[in-house]
């Protein structure tokens, strides 16, 4: 049989509540306008578009300002709603065998796009690629912006004792009780709400990581490549080492890649909401994604936090570039 093109659901999440600053909402049209559905196209990818969750305005906060979070969690009942429409999204995408790849808004959203990737294909290994580690909760998120979150609230082993997810208003739909809606139905025979394992995720780039997610880096014994290992060993060997520690048990196992472009140094990506000096060279941003798009694991994607009002005209075109290359690197674009 003729093999069918493999179709990507592009998939626009012009989120900005999980962080303080406007202009997040940007980055998804930024990127469609410069191309991407084409470039995507011309790499053989059959494109789904998917039309905005929840549209353009639910990202920026012009309209009417959030009700009060009752929980450290700031502005939860839109980030919880945006993550849950995005995890409705990449549910029924991923389930039907499309790529899910999705364009941030904040990283907040992957609380949605791995939930729901999560809930179709349970044994999804994860890359996340940041200066942060996203590893916070509301119980010890020393800010409260859930773009530190999204990996925290899915992680086994993270909500305090006595405490459940579905406590935060807006992620109900996290809860075992959750009695389901259209799209994103109750846990029912025997299923759980979705879940990282610590094992299923590896970090590469970090180099501002808090006290209490460096505890628990440790004590669930979470795999990483820091700054400093990448200075270490070269990120060609990283890159070697965390596919191995994914791939070792299930050579077939699909992969979700999260790339935040604050791991890349603001010399090359300035237009971003988190920068952190000493960051990933433009190669080393490439190449993370140009090798795992060599693994042939790769299943769905995320590439967030490009913010244009955070930096003047020329370093938020260089940024949105090099989100273009990142996403076309990660869709099979190769040097050669
Ligand atoms: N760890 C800090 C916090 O939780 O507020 C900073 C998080 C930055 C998150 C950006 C998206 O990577
Ligand atoms: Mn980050
Ligand atoms: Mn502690
Ligand atoms: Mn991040």
């Amino acid at each position: 049989t003729l093999s069918e093109p493999r179709t990507c659901s592009l998939i626009p999440c012009p989120m900005t509540f999980g962080q303080p600053f406007t202009g997040t909402d940007m980055g998804p049209e930024l990127l469609m306008q410069k191309g991407l559905p084409s470039m995507l196209s011309n790499l053989g990818w059959r494109v789904d578009r998917v039309p905005e969750v929840l549209g353009k305005s639910f990202g920026s906060s012009s309209s009417s300002s959030p009700p009060p979070s009752t929980s450290n969690a700031k502005n939860s009942s839109l980030v919880g709603l945006g993550a849950l429409s995005l995890a409705k999204l990449c549910l029924k995408k991923s389930s039907s065998g499309n790529f899910p790849l999705t364009l941030g808004g904040d990283h907040s959203i992957s609380l949605g796009s791995l939930a729901g990737v999560l809930r179709s294909r349970p044994a999804t290994g994860v890359i996340w690629v940041d200066a942060h580690a996203d590893l916070n909760t509301p119980w010890i998120s020393e800010s409260g912006n859930m773009h530190g979150m999204p990996v925290g609230l899915l992680m086994e082993g993270m909500i305090p004792e006595g405490k459940k997810v579905e406590e935060v208003e807006g992620l109900e739909w996290l809860g075992e009780g959750w009695e389901g809606e259209e799209g994103w139905p109750a846990y029912k025979d025997g299923e759980k709400p979705p879940v990282l394992k610590p094992s299923s995720i590896v970090y590469v780039g970090l180099r501002d990581v808090d006290k209490e997610e460096r505890e628990a880096i440790k004590s669930l014994n979470i795999k990483y490549y820091s700054m400093y290992d990448i200075d270490r060993l070269g990120i060609g060997a990283v890159m070697e080492k965390a596919l191995e520690h994914l791939l070792k048990d299930d050579p077939s196992r699909p992969l979700h890649l999260s790339y935040d472009i604050d791991a890349v140094d603001p010399g090359q990506a300035p237009a971003t909401g988190t920068t952190v000096r000493g960051g990933l060279t433009y190669r080393e941003a490439h190449f993370v994604a140009e090798r795992i798009a060599n693994s042939g694991n790769l299943a769905s994607a995320d590439l967030v936090e490009l913010n244009p009002t955070l930096s003047d005209d020329v370093g938020a075109e260089e940024t949105v570039d090099l989100g273009l290359q990142i996403l076309t690197s990660m869709m099979g674009k190769s040097i050669i």
